[in-house]
């Protein structure tokens, strides 16, 4: 298979970096030359625009530069090849970095004390075993079973919710619609780590954070957004946090990013807010994964980590 160039078509990242790293051994464009372009064999991608690749007779594959592809398939006219995602160890750690760092946060009640020490007051809080808090990670692929085994680690009970059954050990897993209410009633912390599709999309409402368990020592129930904006609904956290039904919520991802300035969710005392960097895409560790993938797959080898189109992830 000859070498073709790689079309690097990305919103929202700066493709310096990118570009500097596929050049060390293809050819790369930012552009196509004109609609039709034959010399583009590869796209790498983030948020493309609508009906660009649509257009590439020779494209083998599309590379999301992210682990998520939902940004690959808001394009309408989007073509028939082979999608490939990040499945990566840097990323992976990130992620679970990024999980552990709120669940403890909530855990070991970082906000009670910031407001103590304002005010200067030395006083000591309840300490919970973590052993008596449920973690439940909606999404168990592949990010979300390294947060669970970390979780698992520190001691605390760790439930997971998939599409599939995904059995793993320590783990009281639940799969499909039919697991989702006891899940979540078994689930004090809420970890939302799952893909947008149109079966997830605002999964995260009022009637979902309602049927958590809140009868823990945390004082009610928590919920960690990392997986994507619209799978929540923000006026339905707005709501559960303002009438109790959420304690606490750590919210990376959010239905409109960047998150408007006018948004509630900024200045809720009861929210932590990251913007959409839970686990960020580094060139430096991404880019050799996919070059090795685009040379094994010219040699005949399967690309892995392909995306399912039917499931939409
Ligand atoms: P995987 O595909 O490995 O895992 C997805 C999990 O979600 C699987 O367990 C899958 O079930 C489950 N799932 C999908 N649809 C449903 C459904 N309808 N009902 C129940 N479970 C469902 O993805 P990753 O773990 O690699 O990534 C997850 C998401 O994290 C990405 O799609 C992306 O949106 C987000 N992300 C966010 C980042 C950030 O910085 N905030 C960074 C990286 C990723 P099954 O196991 O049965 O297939
Ligand atoms: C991803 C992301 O999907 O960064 O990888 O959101």
């Amino acid at each position: 298979m000859e070498k073709g160039k790689i079309l690097l078509a990305l919103t929202g990242f700066h493709p310096q970096r990118w570009r500097e790293l596929l050049s060390a051994e293809r050819e790369v464009v930012l552009e196509p030359d004109g609609p039709g372009d034959p010399s583009i064999t590869y796209a790498v991608v983030w948020k493309q625009k609508p009906n660009l690749l649509s257009s590439l007779p020779n494209l083998r594959a599309i590379f999301s530069i992210g682990a998520g592809v939902d940004h690959i398939f808001a394009d309408p006219g989007l073509p028939d090849v082979p999608i490939v995602r990040v499945v990566a160890d840097n990323l992976t750690q990130h992620m679970t970095e990024y999980v552990v760092w709120r669940v403890l946060d909530h855990h070991r009640q970082s906000r009670h004390y910031r407001a103590q020490q304002q005010k200067k007051i030395w006083r000591e809080l309840p300490q919970r075993p973590a052993e008596d808090i449920s973690v439940g990670i909606m999404g168990l692929g592949n990010l979300g079973r390294a947060a669970a085994s970390v979780l698992l680690s520190l001691g605390f009970a760790v439930n997971g919710w998939s599409r599939t059954e995904r059995p793993m050990k320590g783990v009281s897993s639940y799969s499909g619609e039919n697991g989702l209410v006891p899940f979540l009633n078994a689930t004090d912390i809420l970890v939302v780590l799952l893909p947008l599709t149109p079966n997830t999309q605002g999964i995260i409402n009022y009637g979902v954070l309602k049927e958590l368990r809140r009868r823990n020592g945390l004082g009610g129930a928590v919920l960690i957004n990392a997986g994507r904006g619209r799978l929540q609904k923000d006026a339905d956290i707005l709501r559960a946090l303002n009438d109790g039904t959420l304690k606490e919520a750590s919210l990376d991802v959010f239905e409109v990013e960047p998150l408007p300035k006018t948004s509630p969710l900024w200045s809720h005392p009861k929210v932590f807010v990251t913007p959409h960097a839970a686990a960020t895409s580094d060139p430096t560790h991404l880019v050799p994964i996919m070059l090795k993938q685009m040379a094994a797959f010219e040699r005949g080898e399967k690309l892995e980590n392909l995306v399912d189109r039917e499931a939409g992830y």
